[in-house]
């Protein structure tokens, strides 16, 4: 296989396709965009690329692609997004920067196991 991009964070913890859109930037609302992502949580971080063209790679191993975004998960808060959004599955994640985010996924467990892998990299930097 081709060698992975040092681009990639490293310290993977959990990465996917999920629906995102950015909500608010440094405290300010924006219009909501929804967008497809792939996903990286990182040891401090969450990580945004652009979903890879063709079926989802196994591994996430790009050979070119560059994040979109990054968000800093040192004192943010995670929350079901309960009248934020009309979707199903949806969570709010909030930065100590006032950089919003919602990110959903059609399955269920697929929601929950991200709030789960998110909280725990939030709770571990509470405590460093
Ligand atoms: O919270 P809102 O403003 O009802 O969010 C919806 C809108 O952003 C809408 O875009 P337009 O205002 O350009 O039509 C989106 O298409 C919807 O997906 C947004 O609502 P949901 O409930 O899907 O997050």
């Amino acid at each position: 296989p081709p060698p992975c991009s040092p681009e990639l964070p490293t310290e993977v913890q959990k990465a996917g396709q999920l629906n995102r859109t950015k909500i608010a930037e440094g405290g300010r609302k924006l219009r909501k965009s929804w967008g497809v992502s792939w996903v990286v949580l990182a040891r401090n971080s969450l990580v945004f690329y652009k979903e890879p063209k063709g079926p989802a790679p196994a591994t996430w191993c790009p050979a070119s692609s560059r994040p979109e975004s990054s968000v800093d998960l040192r004192g943010a808060a995670l929350d079901w997004a309960r009248h934020l959004s009309s979707k199903k599955n949806v969570i709010h994640l909030r930065t100590v920067t006032g950089n919003e985010f919602l990110l959903q996924s059609d399955h269920e467990a697929t929601i929950h196991e991200w709030a789960r892998a998110i909280r725990d990299v939030i709770h571990r930097l509470d405590l460093e």
